[in-house]
């Protein structure tokens, strides 16, 4: 048996050092490297192996040779489905058009040298506008459109003007730590959790607030549970209280800070009790909160996915950093920490024709096109089904299973049915291949060679074993259709110009090969720099924002329509919003919170993690568990509007009365039979979306809950 020392995790995107066991040119297993900041190991027990070598795994390219739902597929020589994939793409341009190609990537996108050379999940490494935009197509898109933009663009952009990768948490100097929505425990990668708890063992306090007791709500000095979707009010009665009691920085606000005074005024719309209860809080609490934030001087902010999905999720998140903002936190030690705008000339710009429509998504969501330059997925199904704008034919899928990830299920799923063409690059089937035309066969991470960008490194990654069967590396593949295309040389076409191209340098390219990890030189942190400049690219003092202050009440929001303040609204179907649906349906439903056994809907094929959670839980209160007559372990319907679905009850003191959480990733044949059915976006509304963002409100609706 052989050991590889330190090299970079090939399970999933976290990219953690990991040590891994080889045998006969086999994986064994991985371990956490020593010493190694990243190296908490999720997938310890021998279950990379089986990932890696699940009977399940794509060998080799399918075409599609029955009915498109059907699943039937013969294999293919990779020239073959190669040729016929781009013939397929090229023939719905010349009958439709180019805006009817879309191509869209998920979270299998995420290996560095993807991101960067797709570059669609960050708008500033625009390496191309979008696969078929030299086509003339508008229509890139990925899971931003339903993940991270919010808290990565939308939000910190029109607050602060910079991008949420530039707003960093400074968890090792703070004494305070808010985990707002965010739980680092079960993600992966766990690097914040691990640096969260060096903090504790320090002595730092850590506050939780989530909707139910996660396993960071335990570790946590004080937690607050809210109503799901809420964060939005409780984030303005923490304001209120910061206002009326003037705990505020006064020279910030008087100097840095635009809308103060329409702040002021729209906090004093509700009394403190009213925002609290909105929030299913009490005004205590949020006095609690606001005077342990205003009293620690070095008070951090970690937020994440928890505040994404209702219906002022982009306000919610304006709202809570706004705190952090009249705090005095915003580029001080131990708060959060601003990084002007890096120059981006690691990767070179392709210029390609403008197409000549706009992406789909722009008229009901034209910031979110803008500022991200792609379309918003969430309007696929109706530029399939119903034509409008315009209609979309052909769609490259690069590791994204939609039918599992998008709400309203059933409506992705009879889009992808109605495509003329449909092109899947996965490593496993997934419930979207049974529509595709041709499926492409991607390796995984341990199977290829790149780059991993870690903060102020660069690291190698090494290929650790051969590629299953016939599989590829993803950006490969992407070469080899777009050469087909016309338009090879936008992406690299082997190992050696990946790297050289990616890092945008021969030596580095060159160096990093010699020594498996390069350090980026980094400047000196110097602090509260929007006041002597620093942080916005004309050298000025002030924030980057078009007023330069930070913008409260934003001029980019108001310039679309939007509500310039941080306005909380209520979730559209709430037991407030809604009280007759709420009769039949008064639990609130939140589903997706994460689990260590799974990646949203992957893994679910995979037994050694199958057997810690076999099932597809929902998460119910004792006492409304009791009320219905359902017990832990009992099978239950959940039920919306919508749909019902069966899940299996885990009946909890730890979520509140009234609340649920619905584990998602379930709904594809080809996963284990109890997660096959379980489809909790089929529970979920593709109408009702947060109407900056376009995000779908998964994580505040309306169910009820019945044994079977
Ligand atoms: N109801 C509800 N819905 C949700 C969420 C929720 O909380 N609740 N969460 C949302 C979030 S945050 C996200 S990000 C989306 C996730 O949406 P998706 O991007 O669909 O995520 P996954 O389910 O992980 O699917 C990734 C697919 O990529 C494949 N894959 C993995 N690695 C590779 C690779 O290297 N190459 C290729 N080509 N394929 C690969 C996997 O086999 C899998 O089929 O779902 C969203 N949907
Ligand atoms: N093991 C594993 N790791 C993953 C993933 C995975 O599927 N599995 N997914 C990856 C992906 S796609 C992403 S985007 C990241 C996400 O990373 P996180 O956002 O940290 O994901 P979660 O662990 O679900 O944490 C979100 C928390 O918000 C809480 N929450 C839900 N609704 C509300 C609300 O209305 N208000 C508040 N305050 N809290 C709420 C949830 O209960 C949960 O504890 O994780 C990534 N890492
Ligand atoms: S988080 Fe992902 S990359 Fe890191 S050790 Fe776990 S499986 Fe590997
Ligand atoms: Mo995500």
């Amino acid at each position: 048996m052989e050991v590889k020392k330190s090299v970079i995790c090939g399970v999933c995107p976290g990219a953690c050092v990991v040590d891994v066991q080889v045998e006969n040119g086999k994986l064994v297993d991985i371990f956490p490297a020593k010493d190694e900041p990243f190296g908490a190991l999720c997938l310890r027990g021998g279950f990379a192996k089986e990932i890696l070598y699940s009977s399940d795994r794509l060998k080799k390219p399918l075409i599609r040779t029955g009915k498109k739902g059907e699943g039937e597929f013969r294999e293919a020589t990779w020239d073959e489905a190669l040729d016929y994939v781009a013939e397929g793409f090229l023939k719905i341009k010349n009958k439709y058009g180019a805006e009817a190609l879309m191509s869209h990537m998920g979270r299998g996108g995420f290996e560095q040298g993807t991101t960067d050379f797709m570059g669609i999940s960050d708008p500033r490494n625009h390496a191309i506008p979008g696969f078929f935009a030299p086509l003339g197509s508008p229509n890139a898109s990925g899971v931003g459109s339903i993940c991270y933009n919010s808290i990565a663009i939308f939000a910190p952009m029109t607050t602060v003007g910079l991008y949420g990768t530039n707003i960093l948490p400074d968890i090792a100097n703070a004494d305070h730590i808010v985990v707002w929505g965010t739980n680092p425990i079960t993600n992966s990668p766990p690097f914040q959790f691990q640096a969260i708890r060096k903090a504790k063992q320090r002595g730092a306090k850590i506050t939780a607030i989530d909707h139910y007791v996660t396993d960071i709500c335990k570790r946590a000095d004080d937690y607050y549970l809210v109503r799901s979707g809420t964060d939005g009010a409780l984030a303005l009665g923490v304001l209120k209280v910061i206002i009326d009691e003037k705990l505020y920085d006064k020279d910030f606000v008087d100097n840095w800070v635009l809308g103060f005074a329409e702040l002021e005024e729209y906090v004093n719309t509700k009394t403190l009790e009213e925002w609290a209860s909105i929030a299913c809080l009490e005004a205590d609490d949020i006095i609690n909160l606001a005077t342990s934030l205003a009293r620690q001087e070095k008070t951090t902010l970690l937020m994440y996915t928890g505040l994404e999905y209702s219906n002022s999720g982009v306000q919610a998140i304006r709202a809570i950093y706004t705190i952090w903002a009249l705090l005095g936190k915003l580029d001080q030690l131990g708060g959060l920490l601003l990084d002007a705008e890096a120059n981006q000339e690691r990767l070179k710009k392709i210029e390609c024709a403008k197409a000549e429509k706009k992406p789909i998504g722009t008229r009901e969501y034209p910031m979110f096109t803008e500022l991200t330059r792609t379309a918003q997925f969430i309007k696929f199904p109706q530029a399939v089904l119903e034509n409008d704008p315009y209609p979309i034919k052909g769609l490259l899928n690069i590791g994204s299973s939609i039918i599992t990830s998008y709400p309203n299920a059933s409506k992705f799923a009879a889009a992808l049915a109605k495509l003329e063409f449909l092109v899947v690059i996965d490593r496993y089937f997934t419930e979207d291949c049974k529509y595709a035309d041709v499926i492409l066969p991607a390796s995984t991470y341990f199977e290829i060679e790149s780059y991993v960008l870690h903060g102020a490194s660069i690291k190698r990654r090494e290929r650790v074993v051969e590629p299953l069967g016939e599989a590829r590396q993803d950006i490969f593949i992407i070469h080899d259709i777009a050469k087909r295309l016309g338009y090879g040389e936008n992406y690299p076409k082997d190992q050696a110009e990946l790297i050289e191209r990616g890092l945008g340098s021969k030596e580095l390219a060159e160096q990093l090969s010699r020594e498996g990890s390069v350090i980026r030189p980094m400047p000196a942190r110097v602090y509260k720099k929007y006041e002597k400049g620093g942080i916005r690219k004309d050298g000025k003092a002030g924030f980057p924002t078009p007023s330069g202050k930070f913008e409260v009440k934003s001029s980019y929001l108001e310039e679309y329509g939007y509500p310039g303040l941080p306005e909380y609204i209520e979730p559209i179907e709430s037991p407030i919003s809604q009280p007759d649906l709420a009769k039949n349906y008064p639990l609130i439903l939140n589903t997706g919170t994460r689990i260590q056994t799974t990646f949203r809907s992957q893994f679910l094929n995979i037994e050694g993690l199958l057997k810690i959670q076999p099932d597809p839980l929902v998460l119910i209160n004792i006492d409304d568990a009791a009320k219905r007559g359902i017990e832990d372990g009992d099978r239950v319907w959940v039920k919306t509007i919508r749909d019902k679905v069966e899940f299996v009850a885990k009946v909890t003191k730890g979520m509140p009365l009234g609340e649920i959480e619905l584990n998602m990733g379930g709904g594809s044949a080809y996963q284990a039979k109890s997660w096959a059915q379980a489809n909790a976006n089929r529970l979920t509304d593709d109408n009702n979306c947060d109407y900056i963002s376009g995000f779908p409100v998964i994580k505040a609706l309306l169910c009820e809950v019945e044994k079977i």
